[in-house]
């Protein structure tokens, strides 16, 4: 504790016990009202700051921070408008349950609404995005107002954690005069040492978490509906643990379920088991003559909600029975036809599953599974949906790889197809809304390469993907590859700022088709004239992603061919230009599905 005046010692008890919570990285935008808690975070040793000037970028680098390492990240900024651009980062992770603490300095009450500079309504900005929102007042350095501020940060990071659900919370925090570390004599008058200086190495109050241990009833109860289904799939969406991996390739081996596995559930790229991975799921459920004959008639349900509209088509109009297993407390269920929502480890869950499939199959006790179920599981080779998924995700494979190779220019869903083989052990991949998380998702093929992916599709914005990105890479120090299109890439240009504080290999791919290409899957392409269309729609900026790169003093590369992907990406930080089409990209994409139908429908 900073006894220098009655702010430094507010602020620096918070942050003490941020620091014992474990509290381990802040991000800083610069202002006078919030000095107290800037300087008590930037002296607190435990915590890394990093100063980031406009706090849109700074929301999103912590978000990125945040999702790359499963921590709680702070933020902090002055008085007025700066607090409103942390919105849309706030905005995604309510959405996608990332703990980010926000921190906003403001005027006390007597200064608030009467012509003082720089001041907005503060409280309760975020309205329901956060899990708490606390005015947490003025106070003196006496033993409440410590013991206040030291409780306010053990409850902070108990909400943002999740209770059950992780997710931001915001802490609006008044500071009167002096703001700077000026001392002032006696200003400290609490004696309790308990206020003082809370507790030696650890948090003044400890916060248990929720137990999410899988009770022997969800375990029995749902391997036995596993047991007892002819057909069905683990559907696995975004989520970053990669613990989860071994599991669910357990769950499919045991139950005979593939995996339609979304790039993001760490499922596609790794060193685990991908025998029952199926990528292809996205081109397959186009024909409607397959979508028919794969209808399952259970869904375990892992993660988000994959993108792909086909799966969530197929997924609505299926009537299986669907089970959804989610943690995080959200109602991740876009369909309204789960049967169940189960708040529990997806691990524990999927092993446990597993097991009890393997002890039924072996015929050992028996097991908890019905005994027509059992019977019908030891003959788990009549089961038509794992083979049948399995031979149309190799032929798919084989025709996506052919198509591709016909192409005569670089085409987007080539480009993924490409990024998918060039992304090396340990890297981190950040992959933008737009046509590129679609795409990857399409044309991502499986690999052994153990990669971290993530994108933000709480909220689906195009804004602040490169400085999620750059929070990612700093706070896991994994070399990183964001992929983006070129309109989110000038959205925030302004967070590759950010790149003078990371020495980890940051690469950012922009396709730059200049402007909106997913636009043009849309209605809108043909509803309206192409003039109207291209003023509207499909925007092109023509901005220089050369000239970008040369303002923030970053090397810059123009892809010309995919093969040299492997080395422009070993080459380290810097921009990689992908010029790609919007006009032709449709056909592209129509035609390489195509391709690729015709040669499942021929070979199954
Ligand atoms: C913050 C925000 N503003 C607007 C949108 C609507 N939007 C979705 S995609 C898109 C165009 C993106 O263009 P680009 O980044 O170049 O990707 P492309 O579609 O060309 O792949 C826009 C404006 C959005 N999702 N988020
Ligand atoms: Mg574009």
């Amino acid at each position: 504790m900073d006894p220098t005046n009655h702010n430094t010692a507010l602020a620096s008890a918070f942050a003490e016990e941020l620091a014992r919570g474990g509290l381990r990285r802040a991000v800083v935008s610069p202002g006078s009202r919030s000095t107290p808690l800037a300087v008590a975070l930037w002296r607190q040793p435990e915590i890394e700051v990093t100063v980031i000037v406009d706090e849109r970028s700074a929301g999103f680098f912590a978000l990125g921070a945040a999702q790359a390492s499963g921590e709680p990240v702070a933020l902090l900024c002055t008085s007025g408008t700066a607090l409103a651009n942390y919105h849309p980062a706030v905005a995604e992770a309510d959405l996608s349950a990332l703990p980010l603490i926000v921190l906003s300095a403001d005027r006390p009450p007597e200064l608030r609404g009467i012509g003082a500079g720089q001041v907005i309504d503060q409280i309760k900005t975020f309205g329901e995005s956060v899990r708490w929102f606390c005015e947490v007042g003025t106070h003196d350095a006496d033993d409440s107002g410590l013991l206040h501020m030291r409780s306010v940060a053990c409850r902070a990071l108990a909400r943002a954690r999740g209770e059950i659900r992780p997710g931001p919370v915001h802490l609006n925090v008044p500071f009167r005069e002096p703001l700077a570390p000026i001392p002032v004599e006696g200003a400290v008058t609490a004696t309790d040492p308990l206020a003082l200086e809370g507790r030696e190495g650890r948090p003044l109050t400890a916060v248990t978490r929720v137990d999410l241990e899988p009770t022997e009833f969800v375990l029995d109860e749902v391997a036995g509906h596993i047991g007892d289904a002819i057909a069905g799939v683990i559907i696995a969406g975004r989520q970053t643990d990669p613990e989860l991996r071994e599991p669910l390739a357990h769950l499919a081996r045991a139950s005979g379920f593939p995996i339609l596995a979304e790039p993001t559930s760490q499922l596609r790229l790794g060193p685990h088991d991908r025998s029952y991975v199926v990528t292809t799921y996205d081109t397959l459920l186009r024909d409607e003559h397959w979508a028919r004959n794969a209808v399952p008639e259970l869904v375990l349900r892992f993660g988000e909600m994959p993108t792909s509209k086909p799966l969530r088509e197929w997924l609505a109009a299926s009537g299986a029975d669907q089970i959804v297993v989610d943690p995080t407390g959200g109602w991740n269920e876009p369909t309204n036809r789960a049967a169940a929502i189960l708040r529990a480890d997806p691990t524990e869950c999927a092993s446990g599953w597993a097991t009890r499939l393997e002890r039924s199959a072996e015929g050992g006790t028996g097991g908890p599974l019905p005994s027509r179920t059992a019977g019908r599981f030891v003959q788990g080779a009549s089961r038509p949906a794992p083979e049948a998924w399995l031979r149309a995700e190799a032929s798919a494979l084989d025709a996506i790889a052919a198509a591709l190779g016909e192409e005569s220019e670089i085409s987007e869903p080539g480009l993924h197809a490409a990024l998918g083989r060039a992304h090396a052990d340990g890297d981190l991949v950040y992959t933008a809304s737009s046509m590129a998380i679609r795409d990857q998702e399409t044309y991502l093929g499986p690999g052994e390469a153990d990669v971290m992916m993530l994108c933000n599709r709480g909220a689906n914005g195009i804004d602040g993907l490169v400085s999620s990105g750059i929070g990612a890479a700093r706070a896991s120090g994994r070399p990183t590859t964001i992929v983006t299109g070129e309109l989110g890439f000038l959205h925030d240009l302004g967070g590759l700022a950010a790149l003078r504080d990371v020495t980890t290999p940051v690469r950012i791919v922009v396709i730059d088709n200049d402007g909106g290409g997913i636009f043009h899957f849309l209605p809108q392409q043909t509803a309206l004239d192409g003039d109207e269309f291209e003023a509207l729609f499909g925007t092109p900026r023509g901005v220089s992603i050369e000239r970008s790169a040369a303002l923030f003093d970053l090397p810059y590369t123009r892809l010309e061919s995919l093969s040299d992907l492997p080395a422009i990406l070993a080459a380290g930080t810097g921009l990689i230009e992908v010029c790609t089409d919007r006009q032709t990209n449709v056909a592209a994409h129509r035609r390489i599905t195509e391709r690729v139908l015709a040669a499942v429908a021929d070979r199954s």
